[in-house]
């Protein structure tokens, strides 16, 4: 399925075919340029930029390498490719063919969930737009930026969904995305994170490997919709994700090794002296994107997600290969608790705990990362170890949000908390000393002094390669 970026708005769903929609979704492109001018990436208009453009939704099709100035990137419509006769794998309607119309009865839950996620995109672009200026190299910038056009595309998936199949109240959905802000103390993004600032590097590389983690298993358990579309258009969006998660990973993985480097250069602990991030700050970075990260599966009992599970809408993290009904009317899920000054786990209801484990699946997934950095730092020979922090640890949202935690678990008071957060948090001096690191390196082949090089570049690139020609 080849994407023709002959037409307008690139797409690959025929919209040549359907005139109404073409004209609404045209009608919708100019306030999303006027909003890229506005809130997207700050001072990048007229940069070139090394970028990855989709030629097609197969594999491979994702070879496209070349420079692009940003507001001219050919943002578009893709749909993964259909599968004959898919069913509806999980809840009520299992085994009925899936959806290719919404539904009318769900019709206000599917728009909820659509907006729910579109929502999320521009707000993540509108976190990172003032961090080009601080790039710790072209390579970063260019990654940075990487991220910034495929968030952008994802709205475009979203409302082409919400213009598609919900009429006039999609239309409005559509313009509302567009309105809300990250931050805006009037319009908000939905969820909180969203509305965090990014206002360094450490936090960005952070939010991609964490947030952008969220992302993938709420893509992932979407993906699995009985209305068709949706599932089509997680599964190309996914295959975009994966990109993002890579540039946190490496990233925090070269702030440690460049901790490291420093650490056994100047025999010392201490190696803000020498310019670096110390393993402590990181560890202060990873308890607070985390925390804040795990808060987005939502409550740990949920009727919403159980009613979004017997719809046929929302399901489970590859919930085909999961082997039970299908409907989990009795099953019973293991749920953690407060209990005292502790957590336990005890039997709940898998139906109404699908969001606890959605949450689950997402906190293991996380730990292979922090496996990674570990070798990094064991590898340098030195003594430390980075860990996620409990869930009960910082929590907004759910049963732990009502409690104070240590990062270890342990249930405390507040008169504690508040006596010893900034041992887990960054403190204000923590971020003003990261914020005093962040200076812009633009030479070629050139990297900031507390980040390491990377392994590679990108698709195969000299070490010493412009990604980003400022012109
Ligand atoms: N913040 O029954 P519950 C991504 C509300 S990231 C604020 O547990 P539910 C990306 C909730 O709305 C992926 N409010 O809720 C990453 C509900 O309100 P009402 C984004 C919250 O619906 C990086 C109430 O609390 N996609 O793609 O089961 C860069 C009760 O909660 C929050 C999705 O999230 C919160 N964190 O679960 C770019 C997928 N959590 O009904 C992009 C779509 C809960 O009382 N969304 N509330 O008014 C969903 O599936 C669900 O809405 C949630 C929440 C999982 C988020």
């Amino acid at each position: 399925m080849s994407i023709d970026y002959q037409e307008k708005i690139p797409n690959n769903v025929n919209l040549n075919d359907d005139r109404r929609l073409q004209r609404a979704l045209e009608k919708w492109q100019p306030g999303y340029q006027k909003w890229w001018a506005e809130l997207g990436p700050e001072e990048s208009q007229n940069m070139d930029v090394f970028l990855r453009t989709a030629i097609s939704v197969e594999p491979g099709g994702w070879a496209n390498y070349g420079y692009v100035k940003m507001p001219e990137y050919r943002w578009g419509i893709f749909l993964a490719p259909a599968e004959e006769g898919r069913l509806i794998n999980f809840g009520a309607h299992k085994g009925e063919p899936a959806w290719q119309e919404i539904p009318g009865e769900y019709r206000s839950e599917l728009r909820r969930l659509i907006v729910t996620q579109g929502d999320t995109e521009p707000a993540s672009v509108e976190q990172q737009r003032h961090l080009g200026l601080t790039c710790p190299s072209l390579y970063d910038l260019r990654n940075l930026f990487q991220v910034n056009v495929e968030e952008g595309r994802h709205l475009w998936a979203m409302v082409y969904l919400l213009h598609a199949h919900f009429g006039r109240d999609g239309r409005e959905e559509a313009e509302a995305m567009l309105e809300r802000h990250s931050g805006d103390a009037d319009k908000p993004r939905i969820l909180e994170a969203f509305n965090e600032k990014t206002p360094d590097w450490l936090s960005f590389f952070m939010f991609t490997y964490f947030t952008d983690r969220d992302g993938k298993y709420q893509l992932a358990s979407l993906a699995e919709s009985g209305f068709d579309p949706l599932s089509r258009t997680c599964r190309f969006m996914l295959t975009e994700e994966a990109h993002h998660m890579f540039v946190g990973e490496t990233g925090v993985g070269r702030v440690i090794a460049r901790a490291c480097q420093l650490m056994t250069e100047y025999k010392t602990d201490d190696v803000r002296k020498h310019g670096g991030i110390d393993l402590e700050t990181i560890q202060k970075y990873v308890n607070f994107h985390f925390s804040v990260s795990v808060d987005l599966f939502g409550q740990e009992i949920s009727t919403n997600a159980a009613n979004y599970y017997t719809m046929g809408l929302k399901g489970r993290y590859q919930e085909t290969k999961i082997d039970d009904d299908h409907l989990l009317g009795d099953n019973p899920y293991q749920v953690a608790e407060v209990r005292g000054e502790g957590i336990i786990f005890t039997d709940q209801n898998a139906l109404t705990a699908v969001n606890e484990r959605l949450r689950d699946d997402y906190i293991h997934d996380c730990q292979r990362g922090v496996d990674k950095w570990n070798k990094i730092i064991a590898g340098a020979g030195i003594d430390f170890k980075i860990t996620l922090p409990s869930r009960a640890f910082h929590r907004g949202i759910g049963s732990f949000s009502t409690v104070k935690a240590t990062p270890d678990g342990r249930i405390i008071t507040e008169a504690d908390w508040d006596h010893q957060h900034g041992q887990w948090l960054p403190t204000d001096a923590d971020r003003e000393y990261v914020t005093s690191l962040m200076k812009a390196v633009t030479e070629p082949g050139k990297y900031a002094p507390w980040i390491a090089p990377p392994a590679k570049g990108i698709n195969g690139q000299p070490g010493d390669f412009e990604y980003v020609r400022f012109n």
